[in-house]
C-alpha cells in the first residue's frame, strides 16, 4: 500500500510541474501595483491618461534580467486576471486590444475609450510577459466615460 501512495504522488508530481511556481519569477514581499488619481466608479473624459503606481520593485524594459523588476500590463474590459483564459497567470499575459503592454518600461498611457462602463487592471509581468510567482496586480476598476 505504501508503494502506490508513493506512486500516486510521484505521478502527480510528473504531471504538474508547469503548475507549480517554482519556474516563475519571484518578486519582492509587499509588493504592489495601482492606478494613480483614477479609482473605482470614477467617470471619466475620453482620452484619458492612465498613469501606473508601483510600490516595492522596480520597472524595467520587457526582456530585462533584473532582480525584483517587471513591466506594466493594462487589461481592458475582461475578466480579473487570473479569472479568464486557463492557466494565464502561468502561461503569460496575452498582447491583444484587451491587453496592453508597455514593453518599454512605460509608467502612464494615453487610453481611448468609448463612453460608457469599463473595467481596468494593471498586472505587472516579468521579463518574459508572465505574471510574477506570487502575481502582482491591481484590483479591477470600473470607470465610466462620459458622453
Ligand atoms: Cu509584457
Amino acid at each position: 500500500m505504501k508503494i502506490l501512495t508513493l506512486f500516486a504522488a510521484l505521478s502527480l508530481a510528473a504531471v504538474t510541474p508547469a503548475l507549480a511556481d517554482g519556474h516563475k519569477t519571484p518578486s519582492a514581499e509587499g509588493t504592489s501595483v495601482y492606478f494613480i488619481g483614477l479609482a473605482d466608479g470614477d467617470t471619466i473624459e475620453s482620452p484619458v491618461t492612465v498613469r501606473f503606481g508601483l510600490s516595492g520593485m522596480g520597472v524595467a524594459p520587457a526582456g530585462t534580467e533584473a532582480e525584483n523588476t517587471g513591466h506594466h500590463h493594462l487589461l481592458i474590459n475582461r475578466a480579473p486576471f487570473g479569472e479568464g483564459e486557463e492557466d494565464e497567470l502561468e502561461y503569460g499575459i496575452p498582447a491583444d486590444d484587451n491587453h496592453i503592454h508597455f514593453g518599454g518600461g512605460q509608467t502612464e498611457y494615453v487610453l481611448e475609450l468609448p463612453p460608457g462602463e469599463h473595467t481596468l487592471q494593471l498586472v505587472l509581468g516579468d521579463l518574459n510577459h508572465v505574471a510574477h510567482a506570487d502575481p502582482i496586480m491591481s484590483e479591477q476598476i470600473t470607470v465610466t466615460v462620459a458622453e
